[in-house]
């Protein structure tokens, strides 16, 4: 029912926040049918920064990457709910390098730059596990039943 089902993380990123794309990407997932179980706008530490991306800490854009992350411009941290929420997150977000992203998606619909790539969405279920649970409390977590929910998710 409406509790039971996957769900992934998803930030939009300073660039996407400065370029005031915030709408037209919640959009996305909101007309697709899934559900918005949390969402904030905040800039994070450095040190919530570094462990979200804890797993390219030895690359050379790490450093490059949580400063961008931890500019002053905020980011906004999602979540969302409902079936394949993770695989679908990858194909509505696209291809990491906007060079092989689908013109389709958000990155290939805005963004140029790896770098600056606009959004992050999880890639696995155990990514999403761990990012949720970094990112957002229990308390922060809602439960509800959008109008539509069976005619999408059955
Ligand atoms: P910024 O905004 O001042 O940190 O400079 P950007 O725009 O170069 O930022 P970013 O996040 O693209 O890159 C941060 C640093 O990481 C930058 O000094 C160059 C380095 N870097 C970025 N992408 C790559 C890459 O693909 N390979 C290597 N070796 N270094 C990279
Ligand atoms: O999950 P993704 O964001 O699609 O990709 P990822 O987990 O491999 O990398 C996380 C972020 O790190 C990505 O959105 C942008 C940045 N990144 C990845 N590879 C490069 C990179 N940034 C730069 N500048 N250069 C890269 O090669």
């Amino acid at each position: 029912k409406g509790t039971v089902s996957e769900r992934s993380f998803v930030m939009i990123k300073p660039d996407g926040v400065s370029r005031q794309l915030v709408g037209k990407i919640v959009s996305r997932f909101e007309e697709r049918g899934y559900k918005l179980v949390a969402i904030k706008s905040l800039t994070p530490s450095p040190a919530l920064a570094k462990e979200h991306y804890i797993d390219l800490a030895s690359r050379p854009f790490y450093g490059g990457l949580v400063k961008y992350i931890t500019s002053g411009t905020p980011v906004v941290a999602m979540v969302w709910e409902g079936k394949d929420i993770i695989r679908q997150g990858r194909r509505i977000v696209g291809a990491t390098n906007p060079l092989e992203s689908d013109p389709g998606s958000v990155r290939g619909q805005y963004a140029v730059s790896v770098g600056r790539n606009l959004i992050h969405a999880s890639d696995s279920f155990e990514s999403a596990t761990k990012e949720i649970d970094l990112w957002f409390s229990e308390a922060e977590l809602s439960s509800y039943e959008p109008t539509a929910w069976g005619w999408v998710m059955a």
